[in-house]
């Protein structure tokens, strides 16, 4: 594998999970492969579990690895081309991104959505431009549109859970005060209509996700109606998708929070969320603090996924 953006880059996803479990079972069986190897993590945007797994997953893999968080630190980066720099950012993506390329092996890289222009988010400027500019096999720490390392690591925790062949897995939108990218949900609705679980996304009308992403799921707009009988739910915030307001917040509405009361409606459903989560926000306490949250297994699942990812990598370099 060359780079990795999405889940269609992994190839056939059942050996992927394979790969996964192998290497769950014993994480430092290829030190030998990373040896002299660097791995670059850019950072555009915070992070704690991409950060510290990623990182983790490297050094079992052998590698050094060397992290930037652009904004603190680094040259305020100019992404346009054709504008005259006389503001306030003294460098370009353009000599940026090889000048990286040249320090390192591998780059990861986290680009959210920046909401200003939904064309440059959904065309992935970013993040684009460092697998045409590096020299390098990148991957995705969190783009603009999706966030394949967490979403491959919830395909993992779905298998090592699931007590059913075909699991009904509900995303579910929750509310949060602040505008959120699609990037976890479109992910988490790409990886899962790559699996043949039964696959049901609920939202409140205006929080359609683009069409691309929804595949095959069914939407429904009742909440409960969608925990009905679900073995997992899976609970994100997300700002609109649909023009007029995308990047808006246009509903905060707490009945749509994720409580005991909703979870007794599913089939003895576990409870997942990528992290961070707003508590009482998103899922009362009383939810995220039972014994069906696999909030933390899910996090733990991520060195996991990213090991598996940067092995593929290294083994084609
Ligand atoms: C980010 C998001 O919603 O995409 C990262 C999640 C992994 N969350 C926040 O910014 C709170
Ligand atoms: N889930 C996740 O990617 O967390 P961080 O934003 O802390 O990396």
């Amino acid at each position: 594998m060359r780079h990795f953006t999405c889940v269609h880059d992994l190839g056939d996803l059942r050996q992927a999970l394979a790969e996964a479990f192998e290497i769950k079972k014993d994480r430092f069986r290829f030190t030998e492969l990373g040896r002299n190897k660097t791995l670059l993590m850019i950072f555009f945007n915070s992070s704690l579990r991409t950060r510290l797994s990623t990182q983790k997953a490297a050094m079992n893999l052998g590698m050094n690895t060397i992290v930037l968080d652009v904004n603190q630190g680094a040259w305020k980066l100019e992404t346009e081309r054709g504008v005259i720099m006389d503001g306030d950012k003294p460098e370009h993506l353009l000599e940026a991104v090889p000048v990286m390329g040249c320090y390192c092996d591998v780059i990861g890289v986290r680009s959210f959505a920046r909401f200003e222009n939904k064309e440059d988010d959904y065309n992935e400027k970013i993040l684009s431009q460092f697998i045409r500019h590096s020299g390098r096999p990148v991957f995705s720490m969190e783009a603009a549109t999706r966030h394949p390392l967490q979403s491959f690591a919830d395909l993992i925790t779905i298998e090592e859970y699931k007590k059913k062949e075909r699991p009904k897995v509900v995303l579910t939108w929750a509310p949060h005060p602040r505008a959120l990218p699609q990037a976890v949900p479109n992910s988490f609705a790409e990886w899962m209509n790559a699996t043949d679980y039964e696959f049901v996304i609920t939202h409140p009308e205006g929080y359609e996700l683009d069409p691309k992403f929804v595949g095959n799921a069914r939407v429904e707009y009742d909440q409960k109606k969608a925990f009905e009988g679900a073995d997992f739910i899976y609970a994100k915030n997300w700002a609109a998708y649909t023009d007029p307001n995308y990047g808006k917040v246009i509903n905060t509405d707490r009945s749509w929070t994720v409580d005991t009361e909703k979870m007794a409606l599913t089939d003895n459903a576990y409870f997942m969320h990528c992290l961070p989560v707003r508590r009482n926000m998103i899922v009362s306490d009383d939810v995220i603090e039972s014994p069906r949250s696999i909030v933390i297994p899910e996090a733990a699942n991520r060195e996991i996924s990213a090991q598996t990812v940067l092995k593929k990598i290294l083994s084609d370099l």
